[in-house]
């Protein structure tokens, strides 16, 4: 058995007035939690640091740029990275990210035991518009202030096993999982901010959002055989719901773990990387069963 034994830390609603520095708070008290149930690997959500700003237009780019880390860890998360030092966890986060050539990402990391980062990922399918839309009933500006990741979907051996990472938007993509299920990935570890209403479709409220949300997961888990850590950020942020749902999969696509509240809230699992050697040596050993001189276009359109 290769046991990780996972908490996926979600967090409740962040308001626009909050400070980095209360988050990192709030972050540190569930970690410490976490690590009292046995926790040596703490998943946290998309954009972690701050409310979900996309959500706002804003054309000052001073202005946007404050929702940006231009470093990381920073003089405000360097607490948290001492901390998940001291208890030998690692640790998955998302924030956003502001190049030191001035390029904007929605981004994630990866880190070991020692809070050393040994892993990066930059969002590739960004959702939402690059202009004000009074057609919505809110806004989804991922594709104003990012730009697409340009650092694909790598893998990474670490705690143990083949880590891979993804944020948000990325889940419903079967290609995202895919590629990371071609180089063996164990586990993937995702944060997200959902909307608890779609914008442009007001009947379809959380439970379509909640059942669309658990089917991507459980099919990429499945359809790859690999665990699948998702991580929320919840509740009602400026009048704004998003949804909860956090979850922890397992490699056969069941859910193992699910929050129950829209609020800071812990989920913690002894995961067995060895449970994804059945599907992976059998009806999803790929070098087998893949057909791929049928699959061209999928790349190439
Ligand atoms: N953060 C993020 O990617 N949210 C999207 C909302 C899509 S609606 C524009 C999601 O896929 O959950």
């Amino acid at each position: 058995m290769r046991k990780i034994v996972s908490a996926v830390i979600q967090l409740g609603p962040i308001q626009k007035a909050d400070s980095r520095s209360s988050v990192v708070e709030r972050m540190i008290a569930l970690l410490d939690a976490a690590k009292k149930e046995g926790a040596t690997y703490a998943v946290f959500p998309e954009l972690t640091f701050t409310t979900f700003f996309p959500r706002w237009y804003m054309e000052d780019q001073v202005e946007v740029d404050r929702w940006f880390e231009r470093s990381m860890p920073n003089a405000a998360t360097m607490p948290l990275f001492e901390r998940a030092k001291e208890h030998g966890m690692g640790m998955y986060l998302g924030y956003a990210e502001l190049t030191p050539e001035g390029r904007h990402f929605n981004t994630s990391i990866l880190t070991d035991t020692s809070s050393n980062i040994i892993g990066k990922y930059r969002k590739i399918h960004l959702p939402g518009h690059a202009e004000y839309d009074d057609k919505r009933t809110h806004q989804h500006l991922e594709k104003r202030y990012f730009e697409p990741g340009d650092l694909g979907f790598p893998v990474w051996r670490a705690h143990g096993g083949l880590m891979g990472m993804a944020l948000c938007n990325d889940r419903r993509w079967p290609e995202t999982y895919r590629v990371m299920g071609l180089q063996g990935v164990e586990m993937i570890s995702l944060g997200f901010n959902t909307p608890s209403v779609n914008s442009q479709r007001s009947e379809e409220g959380a439970e379509d959002r909640l059942f669309h949300h658990r089917l991507s997961c459980q099919s990429g888990a499945y359809q790859n055989a690999c665990w699948v850590l998702a991580s929320a950020k919840a509740g009602v942020e400026d009048g704004h719901p998003l949804i909860g749902g956090s979850l922890i999969v397992d490699p056969n696509g069941h859910i193992v773990a699910e929050s129950k509240t829209e609020d800071d809230e812990i989920l913690v699992h002894d995961c067995d990387l060895d449970q994804c050697n059945f599907g992976k040596t059998t009806i999803f050993d790929f070098a087998r069963h893949r057909r791929i001189e049928h699959y061209g276009l999928i790349t190439s359109r």
